[in-house]
């Protein structure tokens, strides 16, 4: 009985570890690496598929979706500053000889001219609807002698502002050229000249002649 009962436990051992030993041993384990590897290459099929179209379609989509929506928030504001860049830039551009003439140039001072330099005086006009900066124009006579160098000077729109040619004080429409260094100052011949207006650049914007 006892050796009945050794018997049935030894066999259940035996069982117990062959079970065990199929199940560690079961190749189970290694086919699924084998399908990891032949599954890795359908896999890698879809990956090169799916990446393709994650870049074109499905990256791509987002960011224009983002573009798209980063830009029509920006648009609006680009269309608020942009035309006032561009009227400002306008009105840079505008002040050439279409704003700018010289209304009156009173060459003959009264008395001697060389005693009285402010008789002599150049009256420049704006005609735009728009300030014109003066800043950097320089004004010649004929000869090379007289120049004058505009200070940081805007001149108003539809207004006038007369050059001096002595000494005093600058105002919004009054400038003094305070001509120096000869026995005789005075710029402006009385029996004739031309007066040579230069913008910033260099670029002539006019010339007034009198005889
Ligand atoms: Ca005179
Ligand atoms: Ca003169």
């Amino acid at each position: 009985m006892k050796f009945h009962i050794l018997a049935a436990i030894l066999a259940a051992f035996l069982l117990f570890g062959c079970t065990q030993s199929n199940t560690s041993g079961s190749p189970a384990n290694e086919s699924p690496r084998e399908n990891v590897t032949p599954s890795g290459i359908p896999v890698q099929e879809p990956q090169n598929i799916t990446p393709g179209e994650n870049q074109s379609g499905a990256v791509g989509s987002p960011q224009n979706e983002t573009n798209q929506s980063s830009v029509l928030t920006e648009e609006p504001t680009d269309y608020i500053t942009s035309p006032e860049i561009v009227d400002g830039v306008g009105d840079e551009e505008l002040c050439n000889n279409a704003c700018i003439s010289i209304s009156q140039l009173n060459s003959d001072a009264e008395g001697n001219d060389c005693d009285n330099l402010n008789g002599e005086y150049v009256v420049i006009n704006n005609s735009c609807s728009h300030p014109c900066n003066l800043t950097g124009w320089t004004v010649k006579d004929n000869s090379s002698r007289n120049s004058y160098l505009f200070p940081s000077f805007f001149l108003q729109n539809n207004s006038l502002a007369s050059l001096y040619t002595g000494c005093g004080t600058d105002t919004a429409t009054q400038l003094y050229w305070c001509s120096s260094g000869y026995a005789c100052n005075a710029v402006w011949n009385n029996d004739g000249d031309t007066l040579y207006m230069i913008d910033s650049q260099g670029s002539s914007v006019l010339n007034y002649s009198y005889s």
